[in-house]
């Protein structure tokens, strides 16, 4: 099989409404990705997902270097494609951010193309064994912008409908602000339902360590994002001195800042996202390193969901999978999450496809 045209595209999918978190107020769902045709017929379809800013320097990125790269190559040789592009042109300027983004986008769509040459779903391509499903938890109720009366309809109805787990946002101005609506969280779903903290990088190393102590008087499964992502030293810190647990991972871009932060013990749940760590070939890398620390990959759903679904059917130690569905409805097969637990796609590929309309739509680029 040789690649013949690779064609980038930006799409922006809007929040209704739109959303905050401590550092990120998006209007729009950016997915900035890529079609890869091929001799063969098939076109596979990759994206990394974005607050719809920047994704017109991805776009360029596939475009102008990767592209060119990429034509007459056979797509199974997809680790070997990989490295070329990492270590090829844009080293010097690349590695991480737009670059490392961009790379994502290519490689989920030679992934998608190696599942639809083998006629099947891509967990059943990488040998997946779920085949009942798996585990959701519900972030899509918990916005730092939400009044305390909304939060509390959103996530009880999350509850009612058969989520065992829920996640909130936390980082308002005033801590003590969040501490109150935690507890009313906490209060209205019961112990038994699995509770995650987001900070997404608001607090310090002393805001955390004092806020996140008193907050374990709610029992959360774990504390995400509490710092900046550079800084492996406070996470390690932090996992040191409180009781809960350390989640994070959606801002790191490869497999070497997963091994600092594991081999720390700065971490616990580990949130690799293949939309930003460079596709699945490098996710599937920071799994394996986490299964040999025996820690659990909850992946962060930069592409809400669709490709992940695959990837945590296939990965034993990755025991459940964040829900956001904000841009379900533009896929040929959605995510499809019934009583809270995720039903595995079973169309060939990687369940990237976007549907004709869905990409007239929304295309801006
Ligand atoms: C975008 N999930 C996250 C929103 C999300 C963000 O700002 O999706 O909160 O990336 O932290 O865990
Ligand atoms: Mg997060």
């Amino acid at each position: 099989m040789k690649i013949t045209k690779v064609e980038s595209f930006v799409l922006h999918v809007p929040l209704n409404p739109p959303i905050t978190d401590a550092i990120n107020s998006p209007t729009h769902w950016g997915l900035p990705g890529v079609r890869i045709f091929t001799d063969e017929g098939i076109v596979g379809y990759g994206y990394t997902g974005t607050c719809a800013l920047g994704d017109e320097m991805i776009a360029d990125t596939i475009d102008r270097y990767y592209a060119p790269a990429l034509l007459q190559r056979d797509p199974f040789l997809v680790r070997d494609i990989w490295q070329s592009l990492r270590y090829g042109d844009l080293h010097w300027v690349g590695r991480a951010g737009i670059t490392q983004m961009a790379l994502a986008a290519v490689d989920i769509a030679l992934w998608d193309i190696m599942a639809k040459a083998a006629g099947e779903p891509l967990w059943r391509y990488l040998g997946g064994h779920k085949t009942d499903g798996i585990k959701a938890y519900n972030t899509n109720g918990g916005w730092l912008n939400w009044t305390t009366d909304r939060l509390l309809q959103d996530i009880t109805t999350f509850v009612d409908e058969g989520f065992t787990g829920v996640k909130m946002k936390v980082g308002k101005p005033d801590p003590k602000e969040d501490y109150e609506r935690v507890k009313a969280v906490r209060q209205a779903i019961g112990d038994d339902v699995d509770l995650m903290l987001d900070v997404n990088q608001g607090w310090n190393i002393t805001t955390a360590m004092r806020w996140g102590k008193k907050l374990e008087d709610f029992d959360p499964l774990w504390l995400e994002e509490p710092l900046n992502p550079d800084d492996t030293i406070g996470h390690k810190k932090l996992a040191d001195e409180l009781n809960t647990a350390i989640a994070l991972g959606e801002h790191l871009y490869t497999k070497y800042a997963f091994r600092d932060y594991i081999h720390q013990g700065a971490v616990e749940y580990v949130q690799v996202d293949a939309t930003r760590v460079g596709g699945i070939t490098e996710w599937l890398e920071v799994a394996g390193l986490a299964a040999a620390y025996d820690l659990p990959i909850v992946p962060h759903v930069g592409d809400m969901g669709q490709i992940h679904q695959h990837l945590v059917a296939a990965t034993r130690n990755a025991p459940m999978l964040e829900y956001i569905p904000w841009i379900r409805h533009i896929f040929v097969e959605p995510v499809q999450v019934e009583k809270g637990r995720y039903r595995l796609p079973e169309l060939p590929g990687a369940a990237t496809e976007v549907s004709p309309e869905a990409f007239e739509r929304y295309r801006v680029r």
